[in-house]
């Protein structure tokens, strides 16, 4: 047998996903209006809670059978062995021979956690007091620049697993961080991303964060070198300006000392830790400088508290898992295979962005661990915008196109920043959009409210479309660190089952490594031989020619 007709039909031949199938058969006509008039108490019923989350998923298409039946396919998979696996730091991550191991960035400095028969926690908790102390002294003046000036602004350059977190962590927490420190991130390599980040800064008070876990990303270095001749430039090229304006956050003391950045200004990771897992390790150093390290450890028992409900609480009240079982219901056996993450939160503006690269670079895989090609659907499209912005833009789809969208709805009960009645006007709107997405406007109700024949059709609103409700009581750093941790092990329960490797990114290696020759063709003085397909050396043609290159 060819490679090519190698298929995962493991899971799909399993007798719990064809009960699921069979299931799916029955109930595919169901509505949401019918599962909630079969059942008076499902809003409360269909709820869960745990780290300070309440989650109401009475309005996904889901009844007891459902439920059970998913959980069967959980246990027949062995997600809670899988899960232990994780925890226990076995190196899970099968294509990378990489132990997955960011639950061990927030485990208490009492626990001991193994790989390779070394404990990790004593080394996590150097580099977090290494974090602190630094921490302290730039949002107290004392760490001066090079001329003396206290430090006014701080720039992260880095870009993917380096950025997303950093930069969604420090909206989310804008409201706790110390105002007086500018927080700006620069991650394209368009230079317009650092120009326009710095242009109104003084060099002489501003501090680089420069992180990459293998300080070898085209676009970071190039950044990092442009931060560096712009800080220069202010200390008339005095290379000990650096050691005052620059520290980096890497896995590779050997590129960060070829940099030019000292290593006693290197905060240091694992390689079990993953680029989009890593907003709480040294990576998080601007979280930390924005919100000081008490807020960071905040941050941090938030995490842990989602991580030992996950391990410890039963699947049948187990936030992750059940989010998990419901999302892998709607891509697999409801065809949706879309979710948009929709925060009625201003603050949490970057985490749709966050979350994409979460669970599409970890579940947009198309092969089981053993290389075989799956057949059935894997990782959903995640996007999504703050409500209510995108309610004026595309929830017209959500509400009435053909596509099956499902929907995660976040939302908090008290306002950070409260302005007059806005922050109810704000959550009605998410509980309305809820509400009407799930049950719809009939004919017959359009009707009634008099509307002429030849409009019917155009309001009415089918219904029917799934969503969860995520509610908390108010964004804090503890809510944040178990609302990234919540969706962190959704992936991990999809993954698992899918049998995928969650924890590689090799669509990301190849990006990596493919523009590292184009950029050569397009900088080459002479005219280079291109071995491409005839689009794109026509393409890299025009560009030069354009460019005076001919
Ligand atoms: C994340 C990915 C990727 C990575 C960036 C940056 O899981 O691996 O987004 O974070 O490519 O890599 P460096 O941190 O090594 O610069």
């Amino acid at each position: 047998m060819s490679d090519d007709n190698k298929t995962g039909a493991g899971l799909t031949a399993r007798p719990q996903w064809r009960a699921l199938q069979a299931h799916a058969d029955r109930h595919a006509g169901r509505s949401l209006r019918e599962y909630f008039a079969a059942d008076p108490t499902r809003g409360e019923r269909y709820a869960a809670e745990a780290a300070g989350l309440y989650l109401d998923y009475s309005k996904q298409r889901v009844d007891e059978e459902t439920l059970r039946l998913l959980r069967e396919l959980a246990d027949a998979t062995d997600l809670r062995a899988h899960v232990e696996a994780m925890f226990r730091g076995e190196r899970i991550n099968t294509t990378e021979h990489r132990a997955v191991l960011h639950t061990a960035l927030r485990a208490p400095a009492d626990a001991v956690i193994e790989t390779d028969g070394v404990d990790v926690v004593p080394g996590v908790h150097r580099v977090l007091d290494r974090m602190a102390a630094f921490a302290e002294r730039v949002r107290s003046g004392a760490w001066k620049g090079h001329d003396g000036r206290p430090i006014r602004a701080v720039v992260n350059i880095g870009i993917g697993g380096s950025d997303l977190g950093p930069v969604m962590a420090y909206e989310a927490l804008r409201h706790y961080s110390r105002r007086e420190l500018a927080f700006r991130f620069v991650s394209n390599v368009d230079g317009v991303d650092f120009l326009e980040a710095t242009r109104d800064l003084d060099a002489r008070e501003t501090l680089f964060v420069v992180c990459s876990k293998t300080f070898t990303t085209l676009e970071t270095l190039a950044n990092a070198h442009a931060a560096r001749s712009w800080t220069l430039a202010a200390f008339d090229g005095d290379l000990k300006a650096v050691a005052k304006h620059f520290v980096a956050v890497s896995t590779n003391a050997q590129e960060v000392a070829r940099f030019g950045i000292d290593t006693a200004n290197m905060f240091g990771f694992w390689d079990w830790v993953g680029g989009r897992y890593s907003m709480d390790s040294a990576i998080g150093l601007s979280t930390m400088l924005a919100i000081g390290p008490d807020g960071f450890r905040d941050l941090l028992a938030g995490f842990r508290a989602m991580d030992e409900h996950f391990r410890f609480a039963p699947f049948e009240r187990n936030l992750p898992v059940l989010i998990g079982l419901i999302g892998l219901w709607n891509t697999n056996f409801l065809q949706l295979d879309s979710v948009a993450v929709l925060p009625y939160e201003q603050y949490l503006k970057r985490f749709p962005a966050y979350l994409q690269q979460l669970t599409m670079e970890s579940n947009g895989k198309s092969v089981t661990k053993a290389g075989r090609r799956v057949d059935y659907a894997t990782g959903p499209v995640y996007w999504g915008e703050p409500g209510t912005n995108g309610q004026h833009s595309f929830y017209q789809l959500i509400h009435q196109g053909t596509r099956g969208i499902a929907c995660d709805f976040v939302g908090f009960c008290n306002a950070l920043t409260p302005l007059g009645d806005q922050h109810d006007l704000l959550i009605a709107n998410l509980f309305a959009q809820s509400e009407a997405l799930a049950f719809g406007k009939t004919a017959a109700e359009v009707r009634a409210e008099g509307t002429p024949e030849a409009l019917v059709p155009h309001r009415v609103f089918e219904g029917n479309r799934p969503s969860s409700t995520i509610l908390a009581d108010r964004l804090t750093p503890h809510t944040l660190g178990a609302l990234v941790a919540l969706y962190e092990h959704t992936v991990f329960v999809q993954g698992a089952i899918w049998d995928i490797d969650s924890f590689d990114q090799w669509g990301v290696e190849l990006g990596k490594a493919l523009a590292k020759t184009t950029a050569a063709e397009l900088a080459s003085q002479d005219e280079p031989k291109l071995a491409h397909d005839s689009s794109t050396n026509a393409l890299i043609r025009r560009y030069r020619a354009r460019r005076g290159k001919a």
